[in-house]
């Protein structure tokens, strides 16, 4: 299987302090997780249900690529994260294939876990975020 399973769903808010209320006191769900990704310049806060989680991606500066997309596009999804085995690989593949990387090479992202993202432009319009468990880099 290329895929092994939908790792996380990206959620762009302004504010998590304000979109968790609805998470928590609505939907019933519990953050256990609230971490800053400085290299991305978001501040994250997950939310599991079953396999999947639910990821509030908040910009912490103004060039972040989530304020970015605030901006353009205001709150909601953001991107779909997709749990591999064997990332470098499936990144050489995907080249191969003529899919636009944003990361050519796996970095480290929120929860401990090697990324890289696909241009939503060679992905009908989804941003792809391909993830796997942290290996040496
Ligand atoms: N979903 C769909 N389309 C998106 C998008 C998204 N999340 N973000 C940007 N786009 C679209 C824009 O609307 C724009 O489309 P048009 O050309 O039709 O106007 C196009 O992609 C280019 O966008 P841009 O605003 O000009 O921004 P950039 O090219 O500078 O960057 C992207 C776009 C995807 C490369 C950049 O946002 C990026 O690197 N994203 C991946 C990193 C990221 O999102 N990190 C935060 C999450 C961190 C984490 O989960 O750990």
């Amino acid at each position: 299987m290329f895929l092994n399973f939908i790792e996380h769903i990206g959620i762009a808010v302004k504010n998590i302090a304000e979109a968790r209320t609805y998470y928590e006191d609505v939907l019933g769900l519990q953050c256990y997780a609230v971490e800053e990704v400085k290299d991305q310049k978001v501040r994250t806060a997950f939310f599991k249900i079953g396999q999947t989680k639910l990821e509030l991606l908040e910009p912490t500066s103004d060039d972040s690529p989530v304020a970015k997309f605030i901006k353009k596009h205001g709150e909601g999804l953001h991107h779909i994260a997709f749990s591999v085995n064997n990332l470098p690989e499936k990144l050489e593949i995907l080249k191969k294939k003529n899919i636009q990387l944003v990361d050519e090479t796996p970095r480290k992202g929120a929860e401990n876990l090697n990324i890289a993202f696909l241009h939503p432009k060679s992905t009908f319009g989804v941003l792809t975020e391909l993830c796997e468990k942290q290996t040496d880099l």
